[in-house]
């Protein structure tokens, strides 16, 4: 089999890099180890930056969302009995986020690529991406115990943080960095009325806690618990009171509780690979990076890597330009760190860290600075609308 972009992951990332392609007439083939009903099991984002819902217009994926999604034109940070709106839409010139689920971005896209005829390999085993430092890379692949062979051009990595792609580069050719944090977050998903209408990001003495939703009857929140925690340690009135208490009072009162539909416990780290490039393969998204999901950039970033790599993939093909493709990697890597310091200055500010005084009166500062200030408001605001993406020459 051939194909000009061989993709290795169906998660956001790979199926969006799919359908952007398809639409310039540049042929794939995405091969994912799960089903496609176990990649739309997994619960997780739920803020896109406006950029991210701009390319899912742009892939001819946005309809729904822009049906069914909420426009938010702010959020509000909790803390010391205050609660701080941050108006997103005032402070950046009328940039806001759009609260619609990866559960359904990653179904509208795979209904995309379904209605694009594109190929699409689930429940592939020991998938190899081989021969990407020469000029013939090829991903080969059990399927119902056959081995297929995919002759490519490139091979995008978009297999997130536990891939093959990134583990195949040679040790020598690639750098890593990590910060994992000392907590995880416990979350819920409940099919109740949401505790507000925006979002609502909690720093607490008890720990930190986030309000979000995926509808007006679908509510998403989230505690930080202790790394040694499991969910089972967890049941639905432990979290609701525990919620509770680290919300503002009001917030507290009014809140509808429910049975959970879903419970989950994420482990927080920062992660960046860098390289991203290895001769003609690419590592995209969760493969090459992690933030803790406190700024909501996870996917957004994933998506920003998606559109670079669309954007470079275009010039090479349409103008025969092999050296468009050396951008790839440091202009995804430019704003990639820039998201990785907002995504752990927001973690290193409303989480629990330590049992040290001083640590959180430095918290307490820092939060009564940045919203008190116009400079520190339009701060926050504009990394979490996202900073502008980077321009390919
Ligand atoms: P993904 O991990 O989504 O997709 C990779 C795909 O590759 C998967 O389908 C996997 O099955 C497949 N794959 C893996 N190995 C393979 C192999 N060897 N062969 C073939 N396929 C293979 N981001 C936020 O913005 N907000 C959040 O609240 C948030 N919560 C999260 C909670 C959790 C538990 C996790 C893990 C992530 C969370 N994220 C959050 C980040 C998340 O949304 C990612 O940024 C997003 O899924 C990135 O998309 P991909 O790069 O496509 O990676
Ligand atoms: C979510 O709705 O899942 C969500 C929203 C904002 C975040 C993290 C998660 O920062």
């Amino acid at each position: 089999m051939k194909t000009q972009v061989a993709i290795i992951g169906a998660g956001p990332s790979g199926l969006l890099l799919g359908q952007l392609l398809q639409r310039e007439g540049i042929s794939s083939v995405i091969v994912e180890a799960k089903s496609a009903e176990y990649v739309l099991g997994r619960i997780r984002a739920g803020v896109l930056e406006q950029g991210s819902a701009d390319l899912l217009r742009e892939a001819g994926a946005g309809e729904r969302m822009d049906r069914e999604g909420h426009v938010h034109e702010g959020f509000s940070l909790a803390f010391a009995g205050r609660r701080e709106r941050i108006d997103l839409k005032a402070l950046t010139g009328g940039k806001t986020v759009m609260v619609y689920g990866q559960t359904e971005v990653t179904r509208d896209l795979m209904a995309a690529r379904e209605a694009a005829g594109g190929v699409t390999f689930y429940e592939a085993r020991d998938v190899k991406p081989e021969g990407f430092y020469g000029d013939t890379p090829r991903v080969s692949f059990l399927k119902d115990g056959e081995r297929v062979d995919i002759e490519c051009d490139y091979i995008a990595g978009c297999d997130g943080f536990h891939g093959v792609c990134r583990q195949s580069v040679p040790r020598e050719a690639i750098t890593c960095f990590e910060r994992v944090y000392p907590f995880g977050w416990l979350g819920i998903l409940s099919r109740t009325p949401p505790a507000a209408p925006e979002l609502i990001y909690a720093s607490h003495e008890r720990g930190f806690a986030l309000c979000s939703m995926r509808s007006d009857t679908l509510s998403r929140y989230y505690v930080q618990c202790s790394l040694d925690d499991r969910v089972d340690d967890w049941s639905d009135d432990r979290f609701w009171d525990e919620l509770r208490r680290r919300l503002p009072e009001d917030v507290a009162a009014s809140l509808t509780t429910g049975p959970s539909i879903e419970k989950s416990i994420a482990p927080l780290r920062s992660f960046v690979a860098e390289p991203m490039k290895f001769g003609r393969m690419f590592l995209v998204g969760d493969a090459a990076h992690i933030v803790p999901p406190t700024g909501a950039k996870g996917l957004n970033l994933a998506a920003s890597d998606v559109r670079t790599l669309h954007r470079v993939l275009s010039i090479r093909y349409r103008e025969g330009r092999e050296d468009i493709l050396e951008q790839y990697s440091p202009a995804c890597l430019r704003r990639i760190w820039k998201a990785e310091r907002f995504s752990w200055w927001m973690t290193s500010l409303l989480h629990r860290l330590d049992d040290d005084p001083f640590s959180r009166r430095m918290q307490l500062a820092d939060l009564d600075y940045f919203t008190h200030s116009a400079a520190g408001r339009t701060t926050i605001a504009e990394n979490y609308v996202g900073l502008p993406y980077e321009p390919i020459a």
